[in-house]
């Protein structure tokens, strides 16, 4: 299938892997890859040559072009930006934050740039800033999210911009697939669905929470941070959201101590009594552990 995706990218299916921190490493990424998509290494808050060696490994794996994902909010995202000019990744998708200072070495480097974006507003200044497309992110999506749904922000960032726009946020199946694109979408991005993919090597006890959570089972923590996060519901999600909500003296305090490294306790430990297990709302469509090829057909036929 052909659209303005695959010849930006070069990929023979217009689907994106989602950036999941601690999650997204290079086996991941060329699983996507191989199967036709766009794979991605999430840095997340690692360190360079975490990342580096991740890169590495995906070469080793594929040689289908991929990218890599940077969280503008971590302390080393200006050193992984350098890196993704360096190693010349095929493309960036950048989350949690604006890019623009990246995009001219980026783009001198011959790498694609691809932002994520929660508004018309940052759509745009991407699109001046030279972007090469953009990730219209809805609400449904896991991890930090903004606040507007997928099927509002994905045609109105389609109006905005003339970049090629993906949709990403509730997708993981050809319903989904078709839908972006109705709303003037020329790719997805999915997320949740590839936590269960075979060559995904987060925690069992991970899979098996993403597997096992239905349409109630999901919920947004962090709202009153400022820095809200959807994931699976759990005990201790239930527990955050109370300290929250509860107007007690020091809740911030007490709220960012209790999350720190959360995704890694999730991510690598499978701890589910203090680890964040982020996902998307679309969770309780993902019912089984399938191959990326697998769950790459199932979305794009
Ligand atoms: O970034 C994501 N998803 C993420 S990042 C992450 S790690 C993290 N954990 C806790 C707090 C913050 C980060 C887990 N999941 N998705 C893309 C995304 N980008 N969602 C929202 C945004 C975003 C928000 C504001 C992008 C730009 C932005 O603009 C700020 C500005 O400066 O204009």
């Amino acid at each position: 299938m052909k659209t303005k995706l695959t010849e930006l990218l070069g990929i023979e299916k217009p689907i994106i892997q989602g950036g999941m921190a601690w999650i997204a490493d290079g086996a991941l990424a060329a699983a996507v890859s191989n199967a036709g998509g766009a794979g991605i290494i999430a840095a997340g808050n690692a360190p360079v040559e975490y990342v580096r060696a991740e890169i590495h490994k995906a070469r080793q794996l594929t040689d289908k072009p991929f990218g890599v994902n940077v969280m503008l909010m971590s302390p080393t995202a200006e050193d992984i930006a350098a890196l993704c000019a360096e190693e010349q990744v095929a493309f960036v998708t950048t989350g949690a934050g604006n890019p623009g200072k990246y995009i001219e070495k980026w783009k001198s480097a011959n790498v694609k740039v691809i932002p994520v974006v929660p508004s018309v507003a940052l759509a745009k200044r991407m699109e001046r800033a030279g972007a090469d497309a953009v990730i219209g992110e809805g609400t449904e999506s896991g991890g930090h999210i903004g606040e507007i749904t997928t099927m509002c922000l994905v045609p109105m960032v389609a109006d905005a911009v003339k970049i090629p726009v993906i949709a990403a946020g509730g997708i993981a199946d050809k319903r989904g697939f078709n839908a972006a694109l109705a709303l003037g979408a020329v790719g997805v991005q999915c997320g949740t669905v590839f936590l269960a993919a075979e060559e995904c090597n987060v925690h069992e006890n991970y899979k098996k929470l993403v597997i096992n959570a239905g349409d109630t089972d999901i919920a947004v923590t962090g709202r009153m941070t400022g820095h809200p996060c959807r994931g699976v519901k759990t005990a201790f999600a239930r527990k955050l959201i109370q300290l929250e909500t509860g107007a007690k003296e020091g809740w911030a305090d007490e709220f960012e101590a209790l999350t720190l490294g959360g995704l890694r306790k999730a991510a690598k430990d499978g701890d589910e009594k203090e680890g964040s297990f982020l996902c998307g709302g679309i969770a309780g469509l993902v019912k089984e552990i399938r191959s990326a090829q697998a769950i790459v057909d199932s979305i794009v036929g």
